[in-house]
């Protein structure tokens, strides 16, 4: 039986279980959409590519199976490379597809012409183009196995427009096969080794690849040899932030206690992340190339293994594959570092206590804790770039797995995006947003597509009228003169009920608990701007305090 290229699309999608993607139309895959038209896989659509790609990282980011996206050529890849950048530094699966230039027209630069087999090597694991048709379940299921093996990352396929009609004869579609990779016995039994003679080992988890089961595993574990665990930057929901063995998040802003604490380790077991440039206090926290920590890398790509800290021992192994593997490991008779984990949890605690003060009618720690007695272990919270966030990691204490999309790779606008996917995922669990005013406007249209598809996600917009990062940098740097930092905001209320969804302002921390509920039984995609005073740049510290610090 002949099938059109854009009937082999769908039905290789379907073979590897794709139930949704996302997509801005283009007429260079009009055949897709048509085969998509018989096809029960949910099609959201949306209203700029940076978005849609962002939404399709979210899913990858939140199941583990590549998000699926597609866009035309030309302006269309282009705005969908935000996300493909997302996904690349964070290591999610991810695939995106563009509408390609028809093949008889190639290299003319014909209408939104790019090549991009050449354009977007940096951005993604593999970039391939399909010009037989035939070939798409081939293509299709390497584009899977690729996504999500070793390191996982964003796939590039492009589909040439008259490829897309073609009618063919072509194999049937199979599903991938998923890549394990596991740790051998060797490397486990010294791992045993060091362990056993470590005074003062910690555990930093982070990277994709886990799983509910892995995050259970790895809490077993710590429980069993009483060892601290922190999490690395936006990677806080691989562990439960109550549990007695949780030390801290290793990101931006670390506590300077749990950075203490990893500086003197002598045994440092990174798990699945690769200690980049910001859980790393700027490669400040870790000697490089050669650590004073013993250091035990497990990490499922060889090549990450040495490329900037040479490890003690190197274990090329998936998170989830690792953790199987430690239930193996005998503990030691007593727990020899109970107490230091204790302390290193106190500490935590400590931490992640709101602040008494802050200026302005609005008190975001008061908010914090509102939100932290106010919403389910389940809820799911995504977040973009901005000073803002800092609220959301520092104070709120993560619990269970799948309950954050957030970009380490430090994306402004990602946040609204991954709550529309989250909540389309589950739509049963509360999504909320945290935002800057400066973050939510880079996709904030998006908004109307949480209205078309009814996606009651809750986005709270901290506004302080500005891109309050670069002006905090700024006035550290050059004080008292702002250039190129401030904002004039539309009201975000107004904006959210012209979209048509709920829309609250909140001006005083008390109104912040009253329009909170409003939003949740409108039922509605739901804006809540917060208005901050500017001076309330971080928990700590005001905008004044940093001016005054410039050569100090
Ligand atoms: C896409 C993108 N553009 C620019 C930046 C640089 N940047 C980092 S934070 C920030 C300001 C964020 O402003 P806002 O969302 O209002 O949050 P605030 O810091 O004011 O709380 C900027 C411009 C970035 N990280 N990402
Ligand atoms: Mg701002």
């Amino acid at each position: 039986m002949k099938r059109t290229g854009g009937q082999l699309i769908v039905e290789a999608l379907k073979a590897n279980g794709v139930k949704r993607i996302s997509c801005v139309p283009g007429e260079s895959f009009l055949a897709v959409l048509d085969a998509l038209h018989d096809s029960d896989i949910n099609v959201l659509v949306c209203r700029q590519e940076g978005g849609a790609a962002m939404m399709a990282d979210a899913w990858g980011r939140l199941t583990g199976e590549p998000g699926i996206c597609m866009v035309t050529r030309g302006p269309g890849a282009t705005n969908a490379s935000a996300g493909l950048h997302i996904a690349r530094q964070d290591s999610i699966p991810m695939i995106l597809f563009i509408g390609q230039v028809q093949r008889d027209a190639r290299e003319r630069e014909a209408f939104q012409e790019v090549e991009f087999r050449r354009a977007l090597t940096e951005f993604a694991k593999w970039v391939g183009e399909i010009d037989d048709a035939a070939r798409i379940p081939e293509f299709v299921t390497r584009a899977f196995a690729v996504a999500t093996s070793g390191r996982p990352g964003p796939v590039v396929l492009t589909l040439p427009e008259d490829m897309l009609r073609d009618e063919v004869e072509a194999p049937e579609a199979k599903p991938y096969t998923p890549v394990a990779a596991h740790p051998g016995r060797g490397e486990l039994a010294d791992l045993q080794r060091r362990l056993a003679a470590a005074e003062r080992p910690i555990v930093i988890l982070g990277g994709t690849r886990w799983n509910e089961e892995a995050v259970a595993g790895i809490q077993r574990f710590a429980e069993r040899f009483s060892l601290p665990v922190g999490c690395s930057f936006r990677r806080q929901m691989l562990f439960d932030h109550l549990h007695p063995s949780y030390a801290g998040d290793v990101g931006i802003g670390i506590n300077p206690a749990l950075a203490k604490e990893i500086k003197e380790a002598d045994l440092l077991i990174l798990l699945g992340g690769r200690l980049s440039e910001m859980p790393s206090s700027g490669y400040t926290l870790v000697d490089i190339p050669y650590p004073r920590q013993q250091l035990v890398h497990v990490y499922p790509d060889p090549s990450e293994l040495g490329r900037v800290y040479r490890p003690d021992l190197a274990i090329c192994a998936s998170p989830a594959d690792f953790v199987a593997a430690l239930a193996d490991l005998g503990a030691p008779s007593k727990a020899r570092w109970a107490e230091r984990t204790e302390r290193m949890h106190a500490a935590y605690l400590t931490w992640s206590t709101t602040p008494e003060k802050s200026p302005g009618a609005v008190h975001m720690g008061r908010i914090m804790d509102w939100i932290e007695a106010n919403t389910a272990d389940d809820t799911i919270f995504t977040n973009g770039a901005g000073n803002y966030a800092t609220w959301l990691h520092r104070f709120h204490r993560f619990r269970r797995f799948e309950t954050q999309a957030a970009p380490a790779s430090g994306s402004m606008g990602y946040g609204l995006p991954a709550a529309v996917a989250a909540k389309q995922l589950f739509p049963e669990r509360e999504v909320i947003c945290f935002a800057g005013d400066g973050c939510f406007m880079m996709h904030g249209q998006e908004f109307a597509t949480a209205v078309q598809y009814g996606l009651p996600l809750i986005a709270l917009v901290i506004n302080n009228g500005m891109y309050g990062t670069i002006r905090m940098h700024q006035e550290r740097e050059y004080p008292g003169r702002v250039s190129g930092t401030e904002l004039r905001n539309p009201d975000f209320a107004a904006l959210a009920r012209a979209y048509g969804g709920h829309g609250e302002t909140v001006t005083a921390t008390e109104e912040f608990a009253p329009a909170f509920e409003r939003a949740r039984a409108s039922s509605k995609p739901a804006i809540i701007e917060i208005a901050l005073d500017p001076e309330a740049i971080t928990p700590s510290r005001t905008l004044t305090e940093i001016a005054q610090t410039k050569g100090r």
